[in-house]
C-alpha cells in the first residue's frame, strides 16, 4: 500500500500542524490508509506550546516523496505555500479553507471549505464518519480552531466551528479560557525570535493583479513587545522586497485581544496603497486598523481588488 505523507504549509501555524496529525488518525480509522504527519519548518512559539502541553511529538520534518508515496496537503493549496521539494503531480489529497489556486492535472480527493480552520474540517469529517476521536487528537483540533479563529472571536469564525469547538472539547475537556490565554502568550513570546524571524514566521506571497504583494502577519497580546522593534523590522521587509522583486509588502501587528491591527508601511508605494484601500491615516510608519485581524479576510481581498484595477 502506497503511505500518504501528510504535511501543512511552509512556515507553519499551529492549524498546519495539529490538522496533519489528527488527519493521520483519520486516514488511518476512516479510511484504512498508512499515512504520516509531517511539517514543512521550523515551529513557532504557540505550536511547541500546544503539542508540549499535549505530551505530542513534533512531527518530522518533510523532505522528498518517495516513489511509493503520495502527499495529502492540509490548510494549503498554493504553489507559493507548498514545500521546496514538492512535485504537485505527487499530490492526491487535500483539507483546506482557503481559497482554490491550483489545477490539477488528475482527479484528486479535494476537500475545501470556508470554515474557521483546516482543524475544524477534520473534526467535522471525523463526526460526519462517526469515527471515534482519540483524546488527544480532540485537544490538538480543538487547539487548532481556537488558534486559528482568535478564540472564535476572529471574523473567520463560523457558527460550524463554535459548534465543533463545542463537540471536540467533550471529548477533550480542557478549560478553555485558561488554555487559550497560555496560547496566546506562549504565540506572543519573542524568546528566541529575531526580526527575520517577524517578519518570515507568518508570511504569504499574492499575485494581486499584474503585482507580487507580501503581507507578513504578527500575532500579539502584547503589540508593544513587536512595536519596540519597529525600526528593524520595517528596515528587514524594505529587504525583503528588494530581494524577492515585490511589487509591495506589508506587515500586519495583531493585538489578539483588543482585536484591532497597527499595519506597517515601508515606502511611498505602500502609503498610497494603504491609505486608498484602508483610508485609515499613517502615523511613524503604521497606520491603525480597528477591528482588523485577518490577513485572509480584511487585508488581502482588499488589495487585491484594488491592485486588479
Ligand atoms: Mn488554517
Amino acid at each position: 500500500m502506497n503511505r500518504i505523507l501528510i504535511v501543512g504549509h511552509k512556515n507553519p501555524d499551529t492549524d498546519s500542524i495539529v490538522s496533519a496529525i489528527a488527519a493521520q488518525e483519520f486516514f488511518a480509522k476512516a479510511w484504512g490508509k498508512d499515512a504520516k504527519a509531517h511539517r514543512a519548518g521550523v515551529l513557532n512559539n504557540e505550536t511547541k506550546f500546544v503539542l508540549e502541553s499535549f505530551g505530542v511529538e513534533m512531527p518530522e520534518m518533510i523532505s522528498a516523496v518517495g516513489d511509493d508515496e503520495s502527499v495529502a496537503l492540509v490548510d494549503h493549496n498554493e504553489t507559493s505555500q507548498v514545500f521546496e521539494a514538492l512535485d504537485f503531480g505527487k499530490v492526491d489529497f487535500i483539507f483546506d479553507h482557503h481559497k482554490v489556486a491550483i489545477v490539477t492535472e488528475k482527479p484528486i480527493f479535494c476537500r475545501v471549505e470556508p470554515i474557521g480552520s483546516t482543524s475544524s474540517l477534520i473534526a467535522k469529517m471525523f463526526f460526519e464518519k462517526n469515527v471515534e476521536i482519540s483524546e488527544t487528537s480532540a485537544k490538538l483540533l480543538l487547539a487548532g480552531i481556537l488558534s486559528d479563529t482568535l478564540n472564535l472571536l476572529g471574523p473567520t469564525t463560523t457558527e460550524e466551528d463554535k459548534i465543533l469547538a463545542g463537540k471536540l472539547n467533550e471529548i477533550a475537556k480542557i478549560e478553555i479560557e485558561k488554555f487559550v490565554a497560555e496560547m496566546f502568550k506562549a504565540k506572543s513570546s519573542l524568546e528566541g525570535i529575531s526580526v527575520e524571524d517577524i517578519i518570515t514566521l507568518d508570511y504569504k506571497d499574492f499575485e494581486m493583479g499584474k503585482h507580487k504583494v507580501g503581507v507578513g502577519t504578527w500575532e500579539t497580546t502584547f503589540p508593544e513587545s513587536v512595536n519596540e522593534k519597529k525600526d528593524e523590522i520595517l528596515a528587514a521587509l524594505r529587504k525583503k522586497k528588494e530581494d524577492a522583486g515585490l511589487g509591495y509588502v506589508f506587515f500586519m501587528v495583531v493585538d489578539i485581544i483588543a482585536q484591532n491591527c497597527q499595519l506597517y508601511v515601508i515606502g511611498e508605494d505602500e502609503k498610497v496603497l494603504a491609505e486608498k484601500v484602508f483610508g485609515g491615516k499613517l502615523e511613524n510608519d503604521m497606520m491603525f486598523l480597528p477591528g482588523v485581524v485577518s490577513r485572509k479576510k480584511q487585508i488581502a481581498p482588499q488589495l487585491t481588488e484594488e491592485l486588479s484595477k
